[in-house]
């Protein structure tokens, strides 16, 4: 598959011709996502796409600092999304389809350094007030690297969101091309 036609064909709002168990696909549009993040020390560049499983449709794609305000690709996800829907961030719950899912080059954070809300937590407060609806299951490229946050000192995104009932699905295959996507301007 050409990236750069899919890339150019979802810009264009065209018909996006990944099939719907094609996961690959779709974490290979995320890292296209990701590697238009601007290099940054003090974060990670990772890409995002929210998708809606039932229709097999993409609602939308981000990536780290796409946004003003330091924000995460999984963040920007929900705020365009919200926004394209006349809602904030906090009330996407109301506008996304029931059965979402989401794909991130690099699990879902779990803190943040800068103390702003992790992105797991953003993600489980899609789903509606009866825990029905929104992100129903998140598919992760790679866990996250140890720089930022050391491991142990607290669970991670993957076990939070699965400790909520929020399945994730490691997406193998792009770990190296990931991480170096995600370190690049590093020191
Ligand atoms: C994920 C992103 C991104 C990270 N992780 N899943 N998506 N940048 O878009 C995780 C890393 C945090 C640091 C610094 N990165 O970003 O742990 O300044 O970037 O809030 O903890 O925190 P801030
Ligand atoms: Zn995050």
């Amino acid at each position: 598959m050409c990236l750069h036609t899919l890339a150019d064909a979802l810009e264009a709002g065209a018909t996006q011709g990944i099939t719907s168990n094609n996961h690959l696909a779709y974490m290979q549009l995320a890292l296209a996502q990701a590697k238009q993040s601007p290099p940054k020390d003090s974060n990670f560049r990772v890409g995002a796409v929210l998708v809606d499983a039932e229709s097999n449709t993409i609602l939308t794609t981000g990536y780290t600092l796409e946004l003003p305000g330091n924000t995460h690709a999984e963040q920007v996800c929900l705020i365009k999304y919200a926004k394209a829907h006349d809602v904030p961030e906090e009330r996407v719950s109301e506008v996304l389809p029931t059965n979402t899912v989401i794909y991130t080059t690099i699990e879902p954070c779990a803190k943040r350094l800068s103390g702003k809300l992790p992105c797991v937590e953003r993600i489980l407060r899609t789903r509606k007030v009866d825990g029905e609806g929104g992100i129903r299951k998140v598919y992760v490229g790679m866990k996250e690297p140890e720089k930022f946050i050391k491991e142990g000192e607290l669970k991670s995104g993957r076990m939070k969101l699965e400790d909520a009932g929020i399945e994730c699905v490691a997406v193998p295959g792009l770990e190296s091309e990931i991480m170096d996507v995600a370190t690049t301007g590093h020191q």
